[in-house]
């Protein structure tokens, strides 16, 4: 990423909590994800949403690789935040993937001009272990002016955070993990190391 330091604060708030993110090696999951380094099995962030809300875009501006497409519509990405600690993104309009099992958490992408693309897979992970935040990606470069409208409209809980985000900016993807990576370290009372249940 040019040398930009865009990973930094992500790379410190996995620092404080050494050890909390592992998600180990699962049988049935991809083994492209579930592989890893021993001492740091890789973590797992999922980037999910509607049709054309702009996944595929934001795996591709914030990975360091163009993103692999793994099957239909399912996108993955790389980060390496150290030598010993992969993050992968997978980037899937698809929420009820077995691969989800032991993501540390989901950014939901929402489209403004078109929220109720996102309610299925926010609820989805209203009802999964995998905590979640919303990202409105700022299409058309207009700010999204009216949040607190949004949430409404998101049906979203107080307790979710919603950002707004660019797709296709690696600094403003790269805040959106940071946000989700930070909530995840806040919420209270909850398991992360526990799958999604995966419905029949
Ligand atoms: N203007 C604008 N276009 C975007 C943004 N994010 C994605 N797009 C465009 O929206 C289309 C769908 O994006 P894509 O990432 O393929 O969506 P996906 O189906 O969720 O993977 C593509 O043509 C992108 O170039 C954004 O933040 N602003
Ligand atoms: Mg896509």
């Amino acid at each position: 990423m040019d040398g930009t330091p865009i990973f930094g604060e992500l790379r410190d708030l996995f620092d404080k909590a050494p050890g909390r993110f592992h998600t180990p090696a699962r049988s049935g999951a991809d083994p492209r994800i579930a592989a890893g380094n021993a001492d740091r099995p890789p973590a797992k962030i999922v980037i999910a949403g509607g049709r054309g809300v702009g996944k595929t875009t934001f795996v591709g501006s914030v990975s360091e690789t163009a993103p692999v497409t793994v099957e239909a519509a399912t996108n993955l990405g790389r980060i390496t935040l150290q030598r010993d600690l992969v993050l992968y993104l997978l980037g899937t309009s698809e929420p009820s993937q077995a691969a989800f099992a032991g993501a540390l958490g989901a950014v939901v992408l929402v489209d403004p001009r078109r929220v109720e693309d996102a309610f299925a897979t926010i609820t989805y992970f209203e009802r999964s272990a995998v905590p979640f935040i919303a990202a409105v990606n700022v299409f058309d470069g207009e700010v999204v002016h009216e949040l607190d409208e949004l949430r409404e409209a998101l049906a979203l809980g107080p307790d979710v955070p919603l950002t707004p985000c660019d797709a296709r900016d690696p600094e403003s993807a790269a805040q959106t993990l940071r946000e989700l990576v930070s909530y995840t370290m806040n919420v209270s009372g909850s398991d992360h190391s526990s799958p999604p249940e995966i419905p029949a």
